[in-house]
Formats: structure tokens, C-alpha cells, sequence
């Protein structure tokens, strides 16, 4: 298999892109959606394999048999994936056999195909706290051959406050999606922080949205089953078998906390970007945690 180059990024619709998002853009957007399709949506590095995860097992349930002989991401696949080597995502989804499809996107809120809306589709949507998530996007981009080269943290941080990043700003795609929840009453807006401080409780919150009454067996089980450390062993969702991503620079199930970007902001950095937060978010009423 021949080495791809990192990617450069684009403009594309207003959002930066690059083209392993945008190659199969005229079947994205033509996409037919099913009205039972429940869609996932984050920014990257929001909690997508966690979510895709536990929505998986809530709907398919805990067998040995099936979650051992399947990658998540051929269980939910991922709608504008069309990179080189891997099968596309609109192609997978229309050979799924399951029901309903689980679907995964970052697309930002104003380029989700329109067949979704008609449907009335039910979407959930993760949110993760811009710093943490800036520093998990870092580490991704380091060890994932098919993004842009990050560069070092501090030109990383800068590109992250101009939304020069893969997927565009993430100030415009969490409020972006917080204000289509206050018109569109299928979506239920999840938060990273509260997944980690009470993963039952979320998982409640999950299954109600979607109408289903796992019974407390099950509800353990699948706490099990997405734990942090169960999920970084697990060759299905630790990303151990994907030849794009170098687990030796950094890991994909990398820590899964909240507050390591403690760890990388310097005091100067922060001041930075509390004062920037201020400005891009002052018209939205979403609200984040950065420590628990
Ligand atoms: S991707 O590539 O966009 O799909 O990445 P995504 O899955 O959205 O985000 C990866 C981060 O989520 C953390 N993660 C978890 N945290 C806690 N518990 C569980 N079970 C879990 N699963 C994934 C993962 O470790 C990445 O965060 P960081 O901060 O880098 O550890």
C-alpha cells in the first residue's frame, strides 16, 4: 500500500476541509436517509467512539459473538468518509444490514444532507470542552498520517482559535448545533464532562431519547463495555488494526479525561483563549465544563 500525503486544507462551503471529506461530496449530499436512521454527531475528538459505542451495544446488544467479530466503524459507519484504501462511507451505509443504521458525521450543522431533516431523523450530538478537545485534536493530528501536520502546540492552539482545522471552527459547529436543538426537538445534546462524571446517568438519558428500556443487566454490562480501559483494550475500538494511525506516537483511546489540557496550556495560552472564548461564543447560551 502506498503512503498517502497529509492532506492540505481548503475552504469548502465556508468550512475548512480536506479532500479525503469532500471527494464524494455529490453522493453525501444526496444521501437518502431512512426515518428510523439515528444520527451521531460531534466535532472531532468530542467522545464519537464512546457514543457510537454505547449506541451500538444499547441497540445490538452485548454478544461475545458479534462484538468480537466486528470494528465499529464498520458497525457505524462514517457518512463523508472518502479516503484512499478505506471503503467509502456512503457505500457502506447502503449495504448495512442492521436497523436502524447508526451513522456517524462531524459535519458541521449547516452541511448535514437535507434528506435527514425530512425524515425527521433522530440526531445526538456530543460536545466537548474547546480546550480539552484541542489538545485530543493535537495528539490526533500527530499520529494520523491522513490529517494535516499539526505542527507544534503552540501553532496548533492558534490554528484551533481560527478554526483552521479539519471540520472548520469548533466555536461555529457546537453553537452551530446547540441552536438547531432549540428548533428541532429530535436532538438530544450530550456533553463529554458529563459522560465521564456518570456514564449510567448519560446512558439513561441516552435510551430514553431513543425510546428503549435496556434492562439493569444490560445497562451494567454496556457501563462495562465502554469503560475507558475495557475500550482501549478492545481491538474493535481502540483503532489498533487502522494502518493510517501510528499508536506509538500517541494513542487513539489516548486518556479520556477531563482537564489534561492542564497539562499543555501555558498561563499565557489561557489568557489568550478565555479572552477569544468570550468574543466567539457571546452570542450563543451553550455552556461548557473544563474541570469536574
Ligand atoms: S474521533 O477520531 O473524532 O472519532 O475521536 P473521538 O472518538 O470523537 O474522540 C476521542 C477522544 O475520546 C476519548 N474517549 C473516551 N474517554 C472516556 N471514556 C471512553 N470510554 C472513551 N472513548 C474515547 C479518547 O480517549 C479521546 O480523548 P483524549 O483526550 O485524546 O484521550
Amino acid at each position: 500500500m502506498e503512503a498517502c500525503p497529509r492532506p492540505e486544507l481548503f475552504d469548502f462551503c465556508g468550512v475548512s476541509m480536506t479532500s479525503y471529506f469532500t471527494k464524494n461530496w455529490e453522493k453525501v449530499q444526496a444521501f437518502q436517509a431512512r426515518p428510523d436512521d439515528i444520527v451521531i454527531v460531534t466535532y472531532p475528538k468530542s467522545g464519537t467512539t464512546w457514543v457510537c459505542y454505547i449506541l451500538d451495544l444499547l441497540y445490538f446488544g452485548c454478544s461475545q459473538e458479534r462484538d468480537a467479530s466486528l470494528y465499529l466503524h464498520e458497525r457505524v459507519p462514517f457518512l463523508e468518509l472518502a479516503m484512499p484504501d478505506y471503503p467509502y462511507g456512503t457505500d457502506e451505509l447502503e449495504k448495512l444490514p442492521t436497523s436502524p443504521r447508526l451513522i456517524k458525521t462531524h459535519l458541521p450543522v449547516q452541511l448535514l444532507p437535507k434528506s435527514f431533516w425530512e425524515q425527521k431523523c433522530r440526531v445526538v450530538y456530543v460536545g466537548r470542552n474547546p480546550k480539552d478537545n484541542a489538545v485530543s485534536y493535537f495528539h490526533f493530528d500527530r499520529m494520523n498520517s491522513l490529517q494535516p501536520e499539526p505542527g507544534d502546540w503552540n501553532s496548533f492552539f492558534h490554528r484551533f482559535l481560527d478554526g483552521n482545522m479539519v471540520f472548520g471552527s469548533w466555536y461555529d459547529h457546537v453553537s452551530g448545533w446547540w441552536e438547531k436543538k432549540q428548533s428541532y426537538s429530535n436532538l438530544l445534546y450530550l456533553f463529554y464532562e458529563d459522560l465521564v462524571e456518570d456514564t449510567g446517568r448519560e446512558l439513561g438519558r441516552l435510551a430514553s431519547f431513543l425510546g428503549l428500556a435496556p434492562s439493569a443487566e444490560d445497562r451494567q454490562q454496556i457501563r462495562e463495555k465502554v469503560h475507558f480501559d475495557s475500550m482501549k483494550n478492545n481491538p474493535m475500538t481502540n483503532g489498533s488494526t487502522d494502518h493510517i494511525l501510528d499508536l506509538s506516537v500517541s494513542p487513539f483511546m489516548r486518556k479520556g479525561k477531563v482537564g489534561d489540557w492542564k497539562n499543555h496550556f501555558t498561563v499565557a495560552q489561557n489568557e489568550v483563549f478565555e479572552e477569544h472564548y468570550l468574543l466567539k461564543m457571546k452570542n450563543s447560551t451553550v455552556a461548557f465544563r473544563t474541570a469536574l
